[in-house]
């Protein structure tokens, strides 16, 4: 079809409008039915190609794998990337790099002072201490700042959406101390795979790629008059470390991996060897130059 024709087709549809409606909204809805358009003319998408299209994202909304694509498909990476540049270009540099937070995360989880543990105990897993201090841009540690963290089991399974682990295993909201200082016990994360058989897993098969991140934890940092970070740190050594399938290994967020034991472990009440991972955070202070990066984003509150 001519380009103009489909133009003139798409100003007729905007001119249907009655009402002023969000402006905002009809400026991004337009634009993105536009370049739909251009797309199914260009790559001459059939009508049997576009409902499949479309029954597809209604069967991924429906499972909720919704976020998983998004990760997959790297929106949540370009998100990322855009806040990098927009810092960058407002001067803002250095600072522990963010990353995506993923489809994952539950609210509510319980508060720590200084030092807890992620999990009762009760299930297997190699003992991981992680340990560190939040600081600002002049390295001055903050007390009193908040690190939300999860992450998945020793079978890269993560509460809530995995029903057999107790509410909140593996997620805790830590406050640092008076000298800014966090620590943690829980147990070595492995990699998460998207669900097997589900919509996310369909698609990637389509795309010749597989569905697999490696083993990872997640933190959300903030302190107030602060910028909140949104990372996740790596385990060393996964053979999906660089072949993440939502790109989110970054440079300085892959920490060594200590192997300790003996007294080492007094001080978080573990006996014999336990992995050790030393990690600063520092946050950059808010400022008005750059967009905020709280997000609102519908999460799972609860149990
Ligand atoms: C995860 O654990 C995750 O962090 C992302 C980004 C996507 C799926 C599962
Ligand atoms: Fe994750």
């Amino acid at each position: 079809m001519e380009k103009q024709s489909i133009d003139a087709l798409l100003l007729k549809i905007n001119e249907s409008a009655t009402s002023e409606g969000n402006l905002r909204t009809k400026t991004i809805v337009n634009r993105i039915v536009r370049d739909l358009f251009y797309t199914i003319d260009d790559l001459d998408v059939t009508p049997n190609e576009f409902w499949t299209a479309l029954n597809y994202l209604g069967e991924a909304g429906q499972s909720g794998e919704l976020g998983l694509l998004a990760a997959g498909l790297g929106f949540e990476l370009f998100l990322d990337l855009r806040l990098d540049e927009a810092e960058m270009k407002a001067g803002l540099e250095g600072g522990t790099p963010r990353t995506i937070e993923g489809p994952l995360y539950v609210a509510g989880a319980p508060e720590l002072n200084g030092y807890g543990r992620l999990n009762d105990g009760t299930f297997p897993g190699e003992t991981l201490v992680m340990r560190g201090r939040v600081l600002d841009e002049k390295r001055k540690p903050l007390a009193g700042a908040l690190v939300e963290v999860w992450h998945a089991n020793h079978l890269g399974n993560y509460s809530y959406f995995d029903k057999s682990q107790p509410a909140f295993n593996l997620r805790r909201s830590i406050r640092t101390d008076e000298a800014g200082n966090y620590s943690f016990r829980s147990v070595v994360p492995a990699g998460y795979s998207v669900p097997p058989v589900g919509k996310t897993q369909q698609l990637l098969d389509q795309l010749g790629r597989h569905g697999h991140r490696p083993a990872h934890i997640h933190f959300f940092v903030s302190a107030p008059k602060h910028r909140k970070l949104t990372t996740q740190v790596n385990i060393d050594g996964d053979p999906y470390l660089w072949g993440d399938l939502a790109f989110a290994t970054r440079e300085g967020l892959v920490p060594t991996v200590q192997h300790a034991e003996g007294s080492a472990g007094k001080p978080y009440g573990v006996d014999g060897n336990f992995a050790l991972i030393d990690f600063d955070f520092t946050l950059s202070a808010e400022r008005d130059s750059v967009p905020r990066t709280e997000v609102e984003r519908v999460c799972a509150a609860g149990v």
